[in-house]
């Protein structure tokens, strides 16, 4: 582990999740339907199991499920209210009252996102019903939301109907309310709950089932009866795939956004007994359903060397599930959290361009509405997306390839359907020459195969003929529904895609070759400065124009034109935007130029990385927010922070303050010991603040404020921290060197 500030939270409930997974369950059916589950004779060779897995495909509901892309989750309950993620089972429902509710606002704002399915925490772990249920009083009608009248899930479920929708429930197998839990009647209770979700809601199109298992309200803990809920699903809503504790969908095993670059959705399925598995399995009209095993956060779950040692295989695709905020509800102190246009492209890139489907969590705020920022990004990003795969370079492209085989035809390549494809039968055909007609440039290839068919290519890269000749400039492993590249932008007129390995003879749907955003960048970056700075915009696209304002206001193709370096002599936000000459608008990126309040010196210069955006930046008059990393924290890593500040003249000081950031999970600890003193000559000082604090003995995170009241004058002053000696004994870091962070030193 390295001695950066690291995040934590995902890796814990990861291991919550992952270990978690039950062991299997008896139940019968007929083998001979199963097309997405295969048991593997004994004694197979590697290419016989290569073999089996080369031919299983996915159920209707799975391949429905995988070509909607990207679908939404809508985390919203009593936390909401009570600022918190995970609730106790005891909260008063007196408290859930969301005034502004609109279901239409929350559902239309995920369409536009590209969001083909909402699915809403019906009921999250602390037992609170968003729709009346009969089965506790819990719920909704407990709450002045519409004078208790209100059923959310109705609202959102017709609201998704009325919109063209897919809708979804989260129902929490984990309940920390309901008195039955931990017992039997209690899986009783939870059909009773499935139930009434899945007959008076119309239309489920995912049922999601949580992995997250703890204690009731009496302590204890319950054991699930997986295979009756699944069979009540197939029963009630045959189409709805039963995704993470369920059949038909896995887990991806991170909750960071990010999906594994090599995705198998063929993975080995090993439970003790077949006759359950196969019983068990995704299958059509399959009786009931199983419970994956295994570790789902394992790197590679489906190579040759992994399945050729499978007893049994099965399609189960991935599921990439990320929050746009830190947490899964809404918190006020997230609202400046919500992750950038830029950050979800690199997520959308990684989670549904690496074969997984991305479930993006948009979570409702106290007003019953999706913040105005949350909004504001998801517009963004889709209008991003939307511009990216708006022009396949290779949609003219000639292939020079021997197309004459049956069903063949390369226009197949790029009409955006899966359904028609290219087969590749033979060896000399397994390298795709295109002519692209002229000179193009392009930084992204799509791929996609026809799952219908199965999933084979197994390694392939991409190559461009320039100066003369052949170079790589791409190549990955795993294809399956979508894979998406990115690499430096190529200018070619001929490439040619060469799939190098792959599980019986390969087929492609769709290939693609596309251009990012234009970017622009500032020269420095935000920095602190003291009488003036010039600032230099650059993009990397040398035939865009770039646009932007000091006034803080967003940037438009209307704002200033950049044509020379800006000059800078007072606190500014630079906003900038590069627009490509095809018009294309890249992301709006800013820098903060601060003029330093105070003249200020420091004995250890902040850590290189955490600069806090210069020497000046403990006294720019900006103060850091809730994210250790935005640039305005000033780090010390083991060394203590000195700093002094020169007032110019001695002047009345009536206060002196100090902000430190505690997030022990990131190696960041509240300073041991902090000394505020003041001077009128800078040798000598009188102390007006000296404390020590107490090493924390558990993860402790938020802000911790020292100041200093006085009624004097002073020229200089001083401040002194010291960091704990080493980080304790508890921590994953311990006898490492801990950090100070801080911002911002003000008199008043
Ligand atoms: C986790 C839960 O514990 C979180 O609260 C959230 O619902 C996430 C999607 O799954 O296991």
């Amino acid at each position: 582990m390295s001695n950066f500030p690291i995040m934590m939270k995902s890796f814990t409930i990861a291991v919550i999740l992952s270990t978690l997974l039950l062991p299997g369950i008896r139940i019968s059916a007929q083998e001979s339907e199963l097309h997405n589950f295969a048991k593997v004779p004994e004694n197979s060779s590697e290419a016989e199991v290569v073999n089996i897995a080369a031919n299983l495909y996915p159920s209707a509901r799975q391949l429905t499920w995988q070509k909607m892309e990207l679908t939404t989750f809508l985390h919203f309950t009593l936390n909401t209210y009570y600022d918190q993620e995970w609730g106790h089972g005891t909260e008063d429902a007196a408290r859930f009252n969301p005034v502004e509710f609109d279901a239409r606002q929350w559902v239309s704002v995920c369409k536009d996102a590209g969001s083909k399915c909402v699915i809403i925490t019906c009921k999250h772990h602390d037992g609170f019903c968003l729709w009346p249920s009969k089965f506790t009083d819990h719920t909704v009608a407990a709450s002045p939301f519409m004078n208790g009248k209100g059923d959310i899930v109705r609202d959102v479920a017709n609201a998704c109907k009325e919109m063209g929708l897919g809708f979804g429930v989260y129902l929490s197998p984990w309940d920390r309310h309901e008195k039955t839990y931990g017992s039997e009647a209690y899986n009783e209770h939870f059909r009773n709950q499935l139930t009434e979700l899945l007959t008076e809601y119309g239309p489920i199109a995912e049922v999601w089932f949580d992995g997250a298992c703890g204690e009731g309200p009496n302590g204890k803990k319950q054991i699930y009866d997986w295979a009756s809920y699944y069979k009540l699903i197939r029963k009630l809503q045959p189409n709805a795939v039963i995704a993470i504790m369920g059949p038909d969908v896995r887990w991806v095993g991170t909750e960071s956004g990010y999906g594994r670059e090599t995705e198998w959705s063929v993975v080995p399925l090993d439970l003790a007994d077949q006759d359950a598995i196969a019983a068990g399995s995704q299958q059509l009209e399959t009786k009931e359903g199983f419970i994956p095993a295994g570790d789902m956060t394992a790197q590679d779950l489906g190579s040759r060397q992994v399945i050729s040692k499978a007893k049994n295989l099965i399609w189960y695709p991935s599921e990439v599930d990320v929050s746009i905020r830190p947490g899964w509800f809404w918190h006020e102190s997230e609202n400046d959290r919500v992750k950038t246009p830029e950050k979800l492209l690199d997520i959308y890139f990684s989670s549904v361009g690496r074969n997984s489907l991305l479930l993006l969590n948009i979570p409702p705020d106290k007003r019953g509405l999706i913040h105005e920022n949350d909004v504001a990004s998801l517009k963004v990003w889709r209008k991003a997306i939307d511009q990216i795969f708006a022009d396949n370079k290779a949609s003219k492209a000639v292939l020079v390839h021997d197309a004459n085989k049956p069903g063949a035809s390369f226009q197949s390549l790029f009409d955006k359907n899966i359904d028609t494809y290219l087969q590749l039968r033979d060896n000399d055909s397994r390298t795709l020459e295109f002519e692209l007609g002229s000179d193009k440039t392009f930084d992204v290839l799509l791929l996609q195969e026809p799952i219908q068919n199965g999933q084979r290519i197994e390694k392939f890269r991409l190559e461009a003929f320039s100066n003369e000749k052949w170079t790589e400039v791409a190549k990955g492993t795993t294809v399956g529904y979508k894979r998406l590249l990115r690499f430096d932008p190529v200018t070619a007129c001929r490439v040619r895609l060469v799939i190098e390995e792959s599980r019986l003879e390969p087929n492609l749907a769709e290939f693609g070759l596309y251009l990012q955003l234009p970017v622009a960048s500032a020269k420095p970056g935000s920095a602190s400065f003291k009488e003036s700075m010039q600032v230099s915009l650059v993009s990397n696209d040398p035939g865009a124009t770039i646009y932007y304002s000091a006034d803080g206001s967003m940037v438009s193709q209307t704002s200033s034109k950049y044509s020379m370096p800006i000059s800078i002599d007072k606190s500014t936000e630079l906003k900038f935007m590069a627009v490509s000459a095809d018009g294309r608008e890249g992301f709006e990126y800013s820098s903060s130029y601060c003029k330093a309040v105070h003249n200020l010196t420091l004995t250890n210069a902040a850590d290189p990385q955490y600069t806090g955006g210069g020497p000046s930046g403990l006294s720019d008059g900006m103060n850091g927010s809730n994210d250790f990393a935005d640039g305005r924290w000033s780090g010390f890593n083991g060394v203590p922070l000195d700093a002094t500040l020169d007032l110019g003249k001695v002047s009345p000081v009536k206060k002196v303050s100090i902000s430190f950031m505690e997030a022990t999970a990131s190696w960041i600890f509240k300073p041991a010991t902090v000394r505020i003193s003041v001077s009128d000559d800078g040798i000598n000082y009188r102390i007006i603040k000296n404390l020590s604090t107490e090493v924390p003995t558990k993860d402790e995170s938020g802000r911790f404020n020292v100041s200093a009241t006085l009624d004097e004058k002073a020229r200089y002053i001083k401040v002194e921290a010291t960091p704990v000696a080493v980080i304790p004994a508890w921590h994953a870091g311990a006898g490492y060197k801990a950090w100070i962070f801080a911002d911002e030193i003000t008199v008043e």
